[in-house]
């Protein structure tokens, strides 16, 4: 979601100074990591819990028993996780990138797997395990394996507490989940969708007691909230772009499923509506040119105006997941395609867009399903100005929506469900706002970067602060994390700003970066570990860990070239080597 609370963050910007932390005392949030209240309506609020990872990230690696034995991924992933940690699990997931393989499990207890405890080993080019993150429980009890409760009474009891229905294509399961009171529970586990509200979860209901014990929500959630007006004229950036589909990563184009060619804003990565999935669009072109001519001066509902969004958010949509697949985003790796050209992962799950969607004004979101299950991104009007604006002809919004669904997708081997605590999903925001700061450079400046100035007519944008490497500027740093709401820990992205122009200060800036992965450039050595950093990384990532996953990306692919600048941008943001808890610190490792 793009809406953000600006208030909030003005009652701690009083007390926290930029230049020294050190003194700085926050309330600390230990509930963050692990859990996060989700509003199902306005009475209705549950708290989800996700067991703490652990994470080890190992260099250049630590040997498996069964390395260099041929070994499938399910195989040395499950002999690892038992000869290390004396657990069983069982393989969800997996895939092999350029430089690294990967796998996706959860615990198994008495032959049932715990929804919520999951673990994740990464494997370099050598076979060695190079990462480990677990999120593994010790009950002291086991519940029964035999639910008391049938499936029918547990998918009454599921649709009436999240007002939804049950998504019957959606085989239902009966597993464990782990409770934050060190229990574990018998659940039936179902999926319940409502289309018109825009909700989609994976419902765990309790198999002996037909309680609702926990949810996974997989729409990056919408709120509502009003922006302040200020007068601004509309800018006007439209150009034409001949022929933008990248034929390495979208072999037959854009218009085009693998077997049949579209002439409307449907293909194989996206279809692109307004109201109905069959109204992508009332002018279809035999030969592909859209080129439709916003008028500012009158409402976007207007049909050229709807049209003009309607091809902005495919093109963007499309070059989401043409930049993205350069650099690992691929069929393996849980991507968004219809047809996957036999090139691994499941099909079946295009993006689909419905812009100037009725359901909400002033924000956009986007729901990311398990892999298999079609993404679906929801763009609002903005209200805030004469005529409303689209949130869909503001580059930053469906850049930032699309990009929930990369780090959804890749984070926990493609099950949507991994970016669910307070900290995982802020660093999500984090992490569309960051993609979107990538995407718009066009030279090796980096200026301040301001979400949404457009939609809002405002030039601070919707966020508390520009992304900026000038401290007074910005100077939120980790410590904040602990304090801030999820829609306000907007760290990640700062540390990543600054990380990018420490990248492009050193390696410098390559424009052909959204097609050729291969420089040595520094925006081109950001995207990869940004990217790379995402499969590395444990279920429910803290700001630690998220942080070890990009230091060990930066030794799979350029053998820790980076280590140095890395720690020193996170040290200057409080995220040193001995940071903890939400605590700021400065210290970077002593070689460096
Ligand atoms: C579909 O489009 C592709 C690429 O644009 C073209 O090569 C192919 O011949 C078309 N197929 C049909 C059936 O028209
Ligand atoms: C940082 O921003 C402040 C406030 O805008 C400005 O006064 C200062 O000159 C900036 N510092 C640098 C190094 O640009
Ligand atoms: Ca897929
Ligand atoms: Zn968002």
């Amino acid at each position: 979601m793009v809406a953000v609370n600006k208030l909030l963050t003005s009652v701690f910007l009083a007390i926290v100074s930029a230049s020294s932390f050190a003194a700085l005392t926050v309330p600390i949030n230990s509930k963050h990591a692990t859990h996060r209240i989700r509003s199902i309506s306005n009475n209705v609020k549950i708290e989800v819990y996700h067991p703490e990872s652990t994470y080890q990230t190992f260099g250049t690696g630590i040997d498996h028993p069964l390395r260099k034995r041929g070994a499938s991924l399910k195989e040395a992933s499950e002999s690892f996780v038992s000869s290390y940690l004396g657990v069983d699990s069982l393989y969800h997931s997996g895939f092999s990138g350029d430089t690294t393989s990967h796998a996706y499990a959860h615990q198994v207890i008495n032959g049932l797997i715990v929804s919520n405890a999951v673990c994740n080993v990464a494997f370099n080019s050598d076979d060695k395990v190079v990462a480990l993150g677990s999120s593994f429980v010790k009950p002291p009890s086991v519940p029964s394996t035999t639910p008391d409760v049938s499936f029918d009474d547990a998918k009454t009891t599921a649709e009436a507490a999240l007002d939804g229905t049950y998504v019957s294509e959606i085989p239902t399961t009966v597993e464990y989940l782990a409770k934050d009171n060190g229990e574990v529970v018998l659940v039936r586990v179902l999926q319940i969708r409502n289309e018109a509200a825009g909700s989609w979860y994976n419902a765990f209901v309790n198999a002996h007691t037909n309680t609702l014990e926990s949810i996974t929500d997989y729409v990056a959630q919408a709120t509502y909230r009003v922006l302040p007006i200020t007068a601004e004229t509309l800018l006007d950036g439209f150009e034409d772009v001949v022929d933008p589909a990248d034929l390495i990563t979208s072999p037959d184009g854009w218009h085009s499923d693998g077997t049949t060619n579209t002439t409307d804003t449907s293909g194989n990565n996206v279809l692109t509506y307004k109201t109905t999935t069959t109204n992508t669009s009332p002018e279809t072109d035999a030969d592909l040119v859209f080129e439709y001519t916003q008028d500012p001066t009158v409402s976007p509902t207007t049909a050229v105006n709807v049209n003009a969004a309607r091809v902005n958010n495919f093109y963007l949509v499309n070059s989401i997941h043409d930049i993205t697949y350069r650099y690992g985003f691929t069929e393996a790796a849980f991507n968004f395609q219809n047809n996957n050209f036999g090139l691994g992962g499941v099909g079946g799950d295009r993006v689909t867009a419905s812009i100037q969607d009725s359901a909400g004004t002033n924000n956009a979101d986007f729901a990311t399903p398990p892999d298999g299950q079609g993404g679906h991104m929801r763009m609002y009007l903005f209200t805030e100005t004469t005529p409303d604006r689209d949130g869909a002809l503001e580059n930053d919004v469906p850049v930032h929506e699309n990009t929930h669904g990369v780090t959804n997708r890749m984070t926990g081997g493609g099950t949507g469900a991994c970016l669910q605590t307070t900290e995982a999903g802020g660093m999500g925001e984090g992490w569309s706002d960051a993609m979107a700061d990538w995407t718009e450079k066009t030279s090796a400046a980096v200026p301040d970067f301001v979400m949404g100035q457009y939609i809002t007519s405002d030039p601070a944008g919707i966020r508390t602060h520009p992304y900026s490497t000038n401290s007074t500027v910005n100077p939120l740093t980790y410590a904040d994390v602990g304090t801030l709401n999820e829609l306000s820990v907007k760290c990640g992205p700062i540390f990543l700003h600054n990380i990018y122009a420490a990248l492009v200060t050193e390696h410098g800036w390559s424009p052909d970066s959204r097609t050729n992965p291969d420089g040595t450039e520094g925006n081109i050595v950001h995207m990869h570990l940004f990217i790379d950093a995402l499969s590395l990384q444990p279920c429910n990532p803290t700001f630690l860990t998220a942080r070890d996953a990009w230091l060990q990306a930066d030794v799979n692919r350029y053998g820790g070239a980076n280590r140095c600048l890395l720690w020193k941008v996170y040290a200057s943001k409080g995220l040193g080597v001995n940071a903890a808890n939400h605590v700021n610190n400065a210290d970077i490792p002593s070689d460096c």
